[in-house]
């Protein structure tokens, strides 16, 4: 569907517009003494993971209008993965959620997989939404419920979610818990969290020796009383009882409005518990949308936050993912939208200077700080993002690329208009 040929053949007709960009922001950068080749290395070997379940449209309760050519095997999601690295060389992990992506073949899988360049990233839990042919139900909730037939299933679930995820070479668990309460005096906040800890030590105890739990947080929904673990506190603190491999994941819409969630992640480095991260921005809530599409600036402070902490803190090796949903775009343009997002914030957030910026602070040159960090925002780095794309074999316009290919309608003619993914 896409060969290299094609790539070269968009790159040779986009080269010269590129080139004129690219050496007027390059003249500009090392004049401030700053080395483009390490700059482009680092934003080329940054790599965020699709989340299998992203590759199809997304809706609301409301309705769902796809489009049409949805991959509907987990081979397939792999291949449009496979689409989406080729153009931007940047998308080369998927992130499977069970039972929805089981492989029928391993062997199979991990070669399809080696083919198209793709790593498998954390492998995700599901014990929101009732199991087929399964006797109990989650409609209480899962790792917390007080029946403990039911804790067992979802502690159950979890360990093979494991044992799917080490058959792949997946290194984490992704746990998000969808349990809590809807009304005051449903549940025992305290009873809750203890089953919570309990179960999640017995799924920890199960993981491999250089697997990393990642525990996420989120305030409400579908619970909209109370959560069992709604925050990052709750988060950490359950890590910190659990141990060195559990850590806090960080998703950017699972805030209440207007969190500082930059001093989240930095607290997080400080005491090595941030373990991962699901972008996408949001207006209300838990939007899921385009990431960076209404908050670039707190995208760019975040990153700072993240460049920073891997330099001054031992926090490392982070899990990168989109957790977005696609209501009304193609779902494969989103995504290359958010990835191209993430990029350019992160190389913003590169350009900053710390030295600058610290003496400013020492000083408390408010204004001077301010102006450090919106010098680098302000920095136009899209030329830099595809110098790296393109050096490493990728599309210098990744989006346009995939409309030119007319990508949507081979898979279209392939799949059928009525092809469904499997998932959300
Ligand atoms: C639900 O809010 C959610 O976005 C969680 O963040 C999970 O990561 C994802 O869905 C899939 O379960
Ligand atoms: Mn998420």
């Amino acid at each position: 569907m896409l060969k290299k040929e094609n790539i070269t053949a968009f790159n040779e007709l986009n080269f010269e517009a590129h080139k004129r960009s690219w050496s007027f922001l390059g003249e500009n950068l090392s004049n401030k003494n700053i080395d483009l080749e390490t700059l482009i290395n680092k934003v080329g070997d940054f790599q965020i993971a699709i989340p299998s379940w992203a590759l199809g449209t997304g809706g609301t309760r409301f309705g769902r209008f796809p489009e049409g050519g949805e991959p509907k095997t987990l081979e397939d999601k792999i291949r449009d993965v496979g689409l989406l690295h080729a153009l931007n060389q940047s998308s080369g992990a998927i992130s499977l959620h069970i039972p929805w992506d089981i492989p029928n073949n391993y062997d199979k899988i991990n070669s399809l997989a080696n083919e198209l360049n793709i790593k498998f990233d954390a492998v995700n839990s599901n014990t929101f939404q009732d199991q087929p042919g399964s006797e109990n139900s989650y409609k209480f909730g899962s790792l917390s419920h007080v029946d403990k037939s039911v804790r067992l299933d979802a502690i159950n679930h979890n360990k093979e979610v494991i044992d799917h995820g080490i058959k792949l070479g997946s290194k984490a668990l992704t746990i998000w818990l969808a349990d809590g309460s809807c009304f005051p005096g449903q549940q025992s906040f305290r009873g809750a969290f203890q089953r919570t800890l309990e179960s999640l030590q017995d799924i920890y105890n199960h993981l491999p020796s250089d697997w990393k739990l990642l525990i996420e947080y989120k305030p409400y929904e579908p619970n909209f009383y109370s959560m069992v673990i709604p925050d990052w506190g709750t988060s950490y603190l359950i890590a910190s009882e659990l141990g060195e491999k559990a850590t806090t994941l960080v998703d950017l819409g699972h805030h209440l409005p207007n969190t500082n969630i930059e001093q989240i992640v930095s607290i997080l480095m400080h005491l090595n518990k941030l373990g991962g991260f699901h972008f996408n921005d949001s207006k209300y809530g838990d939007d899921d949308l385009t990431v960076g599409s209404l908050r670039p600036y707190q995208l760019f402070l975040i990153f700072c936050e993240l460049v920073n902490g891997e330099k001054e803190t031992s926090n490392s090796d982070l899990s990168w993912m989109i957790d977005a949903s696609h209501n009304i775009k193609d779902p494969m343009e989103d995504l290359l939208q958010s990835v191209e997002t993430i990029k350019i914030a992160y190389a913003k957030a590169l350009l900053v200077d710390n030295n600058k910026l610290k003496s400013a602070q020492q000083k408390n040159d408010v204004a001077a700080c301010q102006s450090i960090l919106q010098d680098a925002f302000r920095t136009d780095v899209r030329a830099l993002v595809n110098e790296s794309c393109y050096r490493l074999g990728g599309a210098l316009d990744p989006l346009n690329a995939f409309r030119k290919f007319k990508i949507r309608q081979k898979l279209i003619d392939q799949r059928g208009v009525d092809s469904k993914s499997t998932g959300l």
